[in-house]
């Protein structure tokens, strides 16, 4: 068989965002769109002789045909070996752990991750390194660049080799091998967390419900919870993998895991309920009617780290993004350990974990994740939790109640505000920019401005820089207000708002959410002339 050179021309508008290139399906299907980024990517990685590659996605709408195109490439541009998940299957963390234990070159994962899927949702790709995390700036920018300029890419016209088949074949002289996509993952959480701990939690009749969202983390979840560690079989819901995610948004938080959040507000809830998202990187973590915000939950597992067996050293130093809460901050300071506020992405952390400055990271927008792999990581999570939840025997509101008592409560909410036209958007922004000068010392609502500044972030491992990652607003208390625009969108622009007020006073942590945070979205919308700019008085998401 021949190994074909097509020409092509460059297309526009291939710049990575904050996770990968993300468009529509019918964007993707366009001739060469695919092919002219992963060649792009093969360009940028250089000479690809005697190199592993992971391949693999989360199972949605147009996976299996862009996996078969991207071996085809694959072979035709020299790697030596890929490792494909069965059925091209792999989570994204799964992809970082294949990655490190088999010390590949780096993965190719497929998926735009929270973003709905079916033939008019959201398709994505990803390049992760061989530290098994996603690539930084330097590499996106330079594969980018080479977008731009593309004249052409190689494919074999080998026949497809069958996927859905455990073991080796081959493309070309590239050797292909299909793994069990759950094996290596749910080996590494064996050794990280106390199985024996948890198997006798679920012995005693404990009972917990996990909402996959007909995603990629059912599979995992399944394996884990209700093979190795004895969970009752339906503890994990919409378990299997559908390409359109069975028309459910896969992006668990309060809104779009309804489902989840009724059951566990229900007379008969559950003890502890969880969900993930579309590639099972992140995860949601609720009690019985009581839903975790995911920055207290980075700061109740750094607080508590010592109970899981991976953890029992301590802990190095924590990471959070920027718009994330403070709450861990307080943690990292009580157990002496210095605190790193980085740029919204998994990428920032990658370098801090690999220096080994940081053990946890997370972000507000449901991600957490340790030193076991370059991903957040959304089982982990229920994991460490159900460990938690083991070694304490306590309840979950009991464990944050708790928590908030000795740190005091960081409260704290998103809003976004989805679809915005993109040129209003900007303005948006740019007039925010423009007042950010005049507001330190201002009074308003009660508050007074500390500084507000346009946040810029330089790593402090290889001293690599990222400007205008979020305008920030912090008033003398510590409470903040933040904008950015969303890096994972496919339609017009979202714009984010991320509001924090802290309140030491455990006779004020029962304050409903939105109402202790009253003073600060009001502060937040006439700052920014939200509705003026944006044409809309309200939110379209809330978490
Ligand atoms: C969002 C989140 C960010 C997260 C990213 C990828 O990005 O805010 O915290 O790292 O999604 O998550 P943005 O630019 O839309 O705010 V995933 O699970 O979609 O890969
Ligand atoms: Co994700």
């Amino acid at each position: 068989m021949a190994i074909q050179t097509v020409a092509t021309t460059p297309i526009p508008g291939q710049r990575p965002g904050t996770s990968g290139l993300r468009k529509k399906v019918a964007v993707f299907r366009q001739q060469h769109y695919l092919e002219n980024f992963v060649q792009s990517v093969f360009d940028t990685l250089g000479d690809l002789a005697g190199k592993t590659l992971v391949l693999g996605g989360d199972g949605r709408f147009h996976n299996r045909a862009a996996v078969h195109t991207i071996l085809r490439m694959a072979a035709a541009n020299n790697v030596a070996r890929v490792l494909v998940g069965r059925g091209g299957l792999l989570s994204t963390p799964a992809v970082s752990c294949v990655i490190r234990k088999h010390e590949a070159l780096g993965g190719i994962i497929l998926s735009a991750s929270h973003n709905p899927g079916g033939p008019d949702g959201d398709f994505g790709i990803k390049y992760n390194i061989a530290n098994g995390g996603p690539a930084p700036e330097g590499v996106t920018d330079a594969i980018y660049q080479r977008t731009t300029t593309i004249g052409q890419y190689r494919i074999s016209d080998d026949p497809d080799i069958d996927i859905d088949r455990i073991g080796r074949g081959y493309m070309e002289q590239m050797q292909i091998e299909v793994i069990d996509p759950v094996e290596d993952y749910a080996g590494m959480m064996e050794e990280l967390f106390d199985f024996g701990a948890i198997r006798a939690l679920f012995a005693g009749g404990f009972r917990m419900c996990f909402d996959a969202m007909s995603a990629i983390s059912g599979p995992y979840a399944q394996a884990i919870l209700e093979g190795r560690l004895g969970a009752p079989a339906g503890t994990v819901i919409n378990a299997v993998p559908l390409e359109d995610f069975g028309g459910h948004h896969p992006d668990p938080n309060p809104v779009n895991a309804a489902q989840l959040i009724e059951l566990m507000a229900g007379p008969d809830a559950p003890d502890f309920g969880a969900a993930s998202d579309g590639d099972a990187d992140r995860n949601m973590i609720v009690g019985r009617d009581f839903a975790v915000t995911p920055s207290d939950s980075l700061a109740i597992l750094a607080a508590n780290a010592q109970v899981a067996p991976g953890y029992r050293g301590g802990i190095a130093g924590i990471a959070r993004s920027m718009p994330t809460s403070r709450a861990a901050d307080r943690v990292a300071e009580a157990l002496g350990v210095k605190l790193y506020e980085t740029p919204t992405g998994w990428k920032y952390f990658g370098n801090l974990l690999d220096a080994g400055l940081i053990t946890l990271c997370g972000e507000e927008s449901y991600g957490t994740g340790s030193n076991h792999i370059r991903e957040k990581d959304g089982v982990w999570a229920v994991l460490f939790w159900l460990n938690l939840l083991a070694a304490t025997g306590k309840g979950v509101q009991e464990i944050v109640t708790e928590h908030w008592a000795r740190f005091g409560r960081n409260y704290y909410s998103r809003h976004d505000y989805e679809a915005i036209d993109a040129h209003a958007a900007q303005v948006l922004m740019d007039d925010l920019r423009v007042k950010l000068s005049n507001l330190a010392g201002q009074e308003l609502n009660n508050y007074t401005v500390d500084f507000a500044d346009d946040f810029s972030y330089t790593d402090p491992v290889d001293a690599s820089q990222s400007a205008q990652q979020g305008i920030r607003i912090v008033m003398t208390d510590g409470s903040r207000i933040v904008y950015r625009l969303s890096g994972t969108g496919t339609e017009g622009a979202t714009l984010r708002i991320y509001l924090e007020r802290y309140e030491a006073d455990p006779s004020q942590h029962n304050i409903p959410t939105q109402q202790a945070l009253a003073a600060l979205i009001a502060i937040a919308d006439s700052v920014a002339s939200i509705a003026y700019n944006t044409g809309r008085s309200n939110p379209t998401v809330i978490t």
